[in-house]
């Protein structure tokens, strides 16, 4: 007897599926998403060969095609662009690698949602072949001026219609949520789909004793931080079993693997960066809303990302991502800062 074969859901078609959902939706959105897609196929290949350009001499400026070869991320941000710049499904976009708003080409339409997006995150971990990623956000236009503002890339986390990543690594993933749960998709080269393969991704609860951030700023942090990172490597009297410590330096990757196992992810404020160093818009709201859709949390140590204003483009955040238990408990161990007396006053 021939067994059925397990049906194979392409990410366009849990796109339709999805879109289902929404009655009043017209495709617009569905054909961001899929564009979406096809850039991340695109900007795969180009990093799975990342390392044989070097083997091949491709290292000179000029390639074997007489064409500039550009940088990664500036590559990636320029597939992501050129896929999204016709359609008349955005109005503006934003990208990490462009300091200000990106206007549609006035010889095309201009559509009624926004893209915000990092184009190749951890790009700098590539030579040594480690994971990188792409970031997006999706928001609707909101603002009168008819080809989109700095007003409608200027919107808090909660206002997403959809978010998600790819993670170039052992396979390329792209993981995305509408709002309806977070579903992740595996690259299949040998046929060019972004295939689901892992559906209604939920934090796991209990979720491994993972916790994740740079120690190497540890001199920098506040005393609550400290406290926090003692609690889980088991030095403080609350807890006597350590968790184990896991940091790739790719903000992807790590949040990947928090995503999946469980654990925490963080970027704490300290006195080098005093707002942190990731950026609100298009790395933490994104990742925000997809832990929140998968049972956990993000936020800044105090406030949830999703409700934070943003007031700049590129303006950064504290970020704490993952398991919504111990998000919570480092929060708690961070107000006791804010609450002790500073010394020398009230002494
Ligand atoms: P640090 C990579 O440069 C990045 O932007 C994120 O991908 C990553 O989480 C973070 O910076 C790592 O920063 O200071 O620990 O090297």
């Amino acid at each position: 007897m021939t067994t059925k074969p397990a049906s194979v859901v392409t990410i366009e078609r849990h796109i339709i599926e999805q879109e289902r959902l929404h009655p009043e939706a017209t495709g617009a959105f569905s054909n961001i998403l899929y564009e979406i897609a096809l850039a991340a196929k695109i900007i795969s290949r180009e990093v799975n060969k990342a390392g044989l350009v070097d083997i091949l001499g491709g290292t000179e400026s000029v390639n074997v095609h007489g064409e500039q070869v550009k940088k990664l991320d500036l590559y990636a941000d320029e597939v992501i662009f050129k896929a999204l710049d016709h359609g008349g499904l955005l109005c503006c976009l934003a990208s990490e690698e462009h300091e200000h708003v990106l206007d549609i080409p006035p010889q095309f339409p201009t559509g009624k949602y926004v893209l915000l997006y990092d184009p190749l995150d951890g790009s700098s971990n590539i030579d040594a072949n480690v994971s990188v990623g792409t970031i997006f956000s999706i928001h609707r236009k909101i603002s009168d001026h008819p080809r989109g503002s700095l007003e409608d890339c200027l919107q808090a986390g909660r206002r997403q219609v959809a978010a998600g990543y790819v993670v170039y690594g052992s396979s390329t993933m792209l993981v995305y949520t509408t709002g309806a749960g977070v579903h992740g998709f595996t690259l299949d080269p040998s046929i060019g789909e972004f295939l689901l393969s892992h559906p209604n991704i939920r934090i796991p609860r209990p979720g491994q004793r993972i916790y994740s951030v740079n120690e190497g700023n540890w001199s920098r942090w506040s005393d609550g931080q400290r406290r926090f990172i003692d609690y889980l490597k088991g030095v403080d009297s609350r807890n006597d079993k350590p968790y184990s410590s896991r940091y790739i330096g790719s903000l992807v990757a790590d949040f990947h693997r928090t995503l999946l196992y469980g654990g925490i992810f963080m970027y704490p404020a300290d006195t080098k960066s005093p707002n942190g160093k990731l950026r609100l818009l298009y790395e933490a709201a994104p990742l925000a809303l997809i832990a929140e859709q998968a049972g956990g949390r993000g936020t800044d140590g105090e406030r949830d990302i999703l409700d934070i204003q943003p007031e700049s483009l590129h303006q950064r955040t504290p970020l704490y991502l993952g398991s919504r238990e111990l998000v919570d408990l480092a929060g708690e161990y961070l107000a006791r800062d804010r609450m002790e007396v500073p010394a020398g006053v009230g002494a």
